[in-house]
């Protein structure tokens, strides 16, 4: 295992006391303190000027009721959630995710791993994050938008172009969006296009917000791949999820020659040996909001299905694997399944769906492994664009902003491998994404003083 500077061990036992009972948050700090031993070393003002204990502290935390009203007439009462991190940069930045497992520490330890990521974007962005334990699963249009307006009601108050951007994550998409939109407009009576992310195009969203985080993933891996002599073109690959995330991956992947053979949902996974049916998983996603086994059904022959727990997608052999869906997807037994069948590539989509053994033993390995913060920026990279869209009135043609993605991430990766370099560790992702992250993040706090 990587071990912690004994320098920074009092910081990580007063985070862990100081947020007791958050195991993602503690998992998430670990894993960036594990690369600061040596940037200490070389500066050890971060240190002395208690920048890096302060960056572990959020800047404020909010907890709020939500309650609505469901079809049957019964009151629901769901909790809501915004951690707004780090405002060095810019205002606070980061999606709002809906998902039952929802806490404050799930929030915490997303809002840590933007304020780095949105550094590493180089675009004018602090972090942040925010959700509710609300289940959208079987909930009819109308009982989303009331529960968007409810949660909008109170979070209204906490954000603001200058001051904090939502966007999208799990469970929140276009249609989520639109309806807090309209409620933050009738509340403050202000069409203020900038105060969200990830909107419909009718209404000031950007072209190729949809596809960012997905495409921009596989420029990661492209680059990966280039910069190591090799090419996507002709490769297998594996994606969890089928959401947002895995469904514009899966869609690059494909543009760019590799067969995607396997992706999944929380019931489970489907192979297609044949190559996935892309527009098929979408409808069955997107437009039914059904189960991934239905894929199966339909298709038939050439594909099948294996039930969440019977099984795991990372047995699938694969020279790229991409886990798109969660936290702690994809865990070290997995990590050894993949070694062994000869996976070339894992990068992460999701945020954090490495656990730390599957890290380690990625990172021990020949696999090229990019941790989340650096390769799945390109969502948040492309909602600063729209936000600069929004700002200047203008809207940009998807070619266009695909290019600038395009650049953004071609460029994260670079600065990710010369840090790695440049701190005697080459090829380390993670290393260099944590430390070209930290680094920016922390030079703008010493610039603001102590605040
Ligand atoms: P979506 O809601 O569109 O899709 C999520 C997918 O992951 C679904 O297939 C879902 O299955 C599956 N999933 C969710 N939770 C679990 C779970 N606990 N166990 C197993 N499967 C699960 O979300 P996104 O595609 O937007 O987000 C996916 C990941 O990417 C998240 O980690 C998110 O934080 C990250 N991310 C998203 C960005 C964005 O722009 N949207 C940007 C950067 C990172 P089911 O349908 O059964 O729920
Ligand atoms: O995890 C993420 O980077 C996102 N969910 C996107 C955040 C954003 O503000 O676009």
């Amino acid at each position: 295992m990587t071990r912690i500077d004994e320098k920074l061990e009092p910081i990580l036992t007063t985070v862990k006391e100081r947020n007791a009972g958050e195991p993602e948050f503690h998992q998430a700090v670990i894993e960036v303190m594990e690369s600061l031993g040596r940037v200490v070393a070389k500066h050890p003002q971060f240190l002395e000027e208690g920048l890096i204990e302060r960056i572990c502290e959020p800047e404020r935390q909010i907890i709020f009721r939500v309650p609505w009203i469901d079809d049957q007439n019964q009151v629901r009462i769901n909790r809501g959630f915004r951690v707004q991190f780090n405002s060095a940069l810019g205002p606070y930045k980061g999606g709002i995710r809906f998902h039952p497992s929802v806490n404050v520490g799930i929030i915490k330890f997303l809002g840590f791993e933007q304020t780095f990521k949105n550094a590493l974007t180089t675009m004018p962005i602090g972090g942040g994050k925010g959700g509710s334990d609300f289940d959208p699963k079987g909930r009819s249009d109308r009982e989303i938008m009331r529960f968007c307006q409810s949660f909008m009601t109170e979070l209204h108050r906490h954000i603001g172009e200058y001051t904090d951007v939502p966007a999208g994550d799990i469970g929140v998409g276009g249609r989520e969006i639109g309806y807090m939109f309209g409620q933050y407009k009738r509340l403050t009576n202000r069409y203020e296009a900038g105060v969200l992310t990830g909107k419909g195009l009718s209404y000031g969203g950007s072209r190729a917000r949809p596809e960012a985080t997905g495409f921009g993933l596989v420029f990661f891996v492209r680059s990966m791949l280039e910069a190591h002599g090799d090419s996507i073109d002709g490769k297998t690959a594996v994606v969890s999820g089928s959401g947002n995330v895995a469904c514009f991956a899966i869609r690059k992947l494909q543009k760019y020659g590799a067969k995607v053979v396997a992706c999944s949902d929380s019931s489970g996974y489907v192979v297609d040996e044949g190559g996935l049916d892309l527009d098929l998983v979408r409808e069955i996603k997107e437009k039914r909001r059904g189960r991934i086994s239905e894929y199966h059904r339909i298709k038939g022959t050439g594909t099948y299905f294996i039930e969440a727990g019977k099984g795991a997608i990372w047995d699938v052999p694969c020279e790229i694997a991409l886990p798109c869906a969660t936290q702690n997807e994809l865990n070290g037994k997995h990590a050894a399944n993949l070694i062994r069948n000869g996976v070339r590539v894992v990068a992460e989509g999701a945020n954090m769906p490495c656990t730390p053994d599957a890290v380690e033993a990625l990172r021990r390995s020949h696999v090229l492994y990019a941790p989340g913060k650096a390769a799945n920026a390109g969502g948040v990279a492309t909602s600063a664009l729209e936000m600069q869209q929004n700002a200047s009135r203008d809207s940009w043609t998807f070619d266009q902003t695909v290019e600038r993605l395009d650049e953004i991430m071609t460029n994260i990766h670079d600065v990710c491998a010369e840090t790695a370099e440049e701190y005697g560790a080459p090829g380390d992702y993670v290393l260099g994404a944590n430390i070209a992250g930290f680094v920016r993040v922390a030079d703008a706090m010493r610039a603001l003083g102590v605040v």
